[in-house]
């Protein structure tokens, strides 16, 4: 493709990325508790995305894999330790402004502990079919769906700042 770009940070599409030799400046992680019929959001205090609603989650300590990461998220946020997750799919996001950062995602049956408020995050449940989407990231109502219906995903993105500029999502 000729209309690749040598700075992802130049790119306005996903398809003038070669997405193969990309790579992020953070590895981060989300995880989502479902359990009857509900789902374990947060109201994110502070980081990236602070004040919308997410899923629980941070970046990669070194040497940690996302799924331990996930995990030590939950207890550092809501303190309780999520079981048995299971991976979902990824994310890789590019800024504009050259930030970027690949977002791999879990989900949980079940978990262990009392979940409680903490500095990072307010935990809110909502039923499935009641996200609030109106103040969660851009991308979240394109992904969360397949996230509940289990179809493993690898999705692509330009943003800028909270704006999603181009996606593309696949089923893998
Ligand atoms: P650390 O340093 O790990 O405590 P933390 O506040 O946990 O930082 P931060 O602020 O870097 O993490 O934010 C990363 C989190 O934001 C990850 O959980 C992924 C999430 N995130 C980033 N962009 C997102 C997007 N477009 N849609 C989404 N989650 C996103 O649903």
């Amino acid at each position: 493709m000729s209309d690749l770009v040598s700075d992802p940070a130049k790119a306005r599409r996903v398809d003038q990325i070669d997405w193969s030799r990309w790579q992020a400046k953070d590895l981060a992680t989300l995880l989502f508790v479902v359990r009857d019929g509900e789902i374990l959001l947060i109201r994110k205090k502070r980081g990236l995305g602070a004040g919308k609603i997410n899923g629980p989650g941070g970046k990669l300590d070194p040497g940690e894999t996302p799924e331990a990461c996930a995990v030590r998220e939950c207890q550092e946020e809501l303190c309780i330790t999520p079981l048995a997750p299971r991976y979902c799919g990824q994310h890789l996001f590019q800024f504009v402004d050259g930030y970027s950062i690949h977002v791999w995602v879990y989900r949980s049956d079940s978990y262990e502990g009392e979940v409680t408020e903490t500095d990072e995050a307010l935990p809110l449940w909502f039923p499935v079919d009641e996200i609030p989407f109106d103040e969660m990231w851009e991308d979240d109502r394109l992904w969360l769906p397949l996230m509940l219906e289990e179809k493993p995903f690898l999705a692509r993105y330009i943003f800028d700042d909270d704006s999603m500029v181009d996606h593309a999502i696949e089923l893998v």
